[in-house]
């Protein structure tokens, strides 16, 4: 049974996979304060939790999250929506990309918005056939926030960020698949098998992913001598790992490796 993490986010263990669960399926897993809060609290949990090796994040119901909710009181004594972006979606994002293990986004239906950029944010994806994506900010006269500017062009290349930010349009899980903007897409019913698989694959990998993941993430924005000087900090650190030798042991022995993830 899931653990609750709050009545709007579900946590599940097994084997070093913690999975993630918006959970308001009524409003397609739209994102309140109280949802975002809880997925930053969990994001920084993680970080010192060695037992949690891969994160999964995904959708109750048949969405994985359609945004901001639109429906919360969005002004006055409601939500200061200028201080919001900073304050609720940077935790989160940010606690996503310094969390030195892998996060898979799987997405069971419609991404929208801020929604698609939590996906967006994961370090793999992987779609249902129902997935959508949709970069809704533009329907309601919004610009792609929550690191969506940022993402979207790395992930598909400036035109085709340009293309949907400006149009709006949803695009299927094939599409996205073409498009490079999922890494895989499966049948919906197996969905949660893939990524289970995919997930307990990656926990049990070795310290070296949350390096790989520190190296490429800052990639695309440095210079080659800038990259090539970080890619080197992480291969000392991973060369001092008990993976590392235990990575070496196992091929000399001519076994198969078993990491700790340290
Ligand atoms: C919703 C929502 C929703 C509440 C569906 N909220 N209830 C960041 C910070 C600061 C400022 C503002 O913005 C942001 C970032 C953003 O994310 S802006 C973009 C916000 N998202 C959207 O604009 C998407 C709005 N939703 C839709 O366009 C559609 O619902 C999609 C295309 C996602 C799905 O369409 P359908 O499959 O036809 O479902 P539906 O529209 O019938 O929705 C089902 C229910 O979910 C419905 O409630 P109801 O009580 O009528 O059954 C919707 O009102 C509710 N819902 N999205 N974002």
């Amino acid at each position: 049974m899931p653990a609750t993490i709050s009545n709007a986010l579900l946590a599940t263990r097994a084997s070093g996979v913690l999975t993630l669960t918006l959970n308001r399926p009524e409003a397609l897993n739209s994102l309140t304060t109280e949802l975002l809060d809880d997925l930053a609290t969990s994001l920084r949990e993680v970080e010192t939790d060695a037992s949690v090796r891969a994160v999964v994040i995904t959708g109750a119901g048949r969405a994985f999250s359609a945004g901001q909710d639109l429906k919360a009181q969005l002004e006055g004594d409601g939500i200061d929506l200028r201080s919001h972006l900073r304050e609720h979606y940077l935790p989160v994002i940010e606690g996503m990309r310094s969390l030195e293990k892998p996060i898979i986004a799987a997405v069971n239906g419609v991404a929208a918005g801020a929604g698609m950029s939590l996906a967006l944010a994961a370090d793999l994806r992987v779609a249902g056939d129902a997935a959508s994506f949709v970069q809704a900010f533009v329907r309601v006269g919004l610009v792609p926030d929550a690191a969506a500017t940022y993402y979207l062009p790395r992930l598909v290349g400036l035109g085709r960020a340009m293309e949907l930010a400006m149009l709006g349009e949803s695009i299927d899980s094939r599409a996205a698949l073409a498009m490079g903007l999922v890494n895989r897409v499966v049948a919906d019913e197996e969905l949660a098998t893939a990524v289970g698989d995919l997930a307990s694959r990656l926990a049990s990998g070795p310290r070296s992913l949350g390096l790989i993941k520190r190296a490429l993430s800052v990639s695309l924005d440095n210079e080659f001598d800038k990259q090539f000087r970080v890619e080197e900090t992480a291969q000392l650190e991973a060369l001092d790992t008990d993976d590392f030798r235990e990575g070496v042991n196992a091929f000399r022995e001519k076994r198969p490796a078993s990491f700790s993830g340290a």
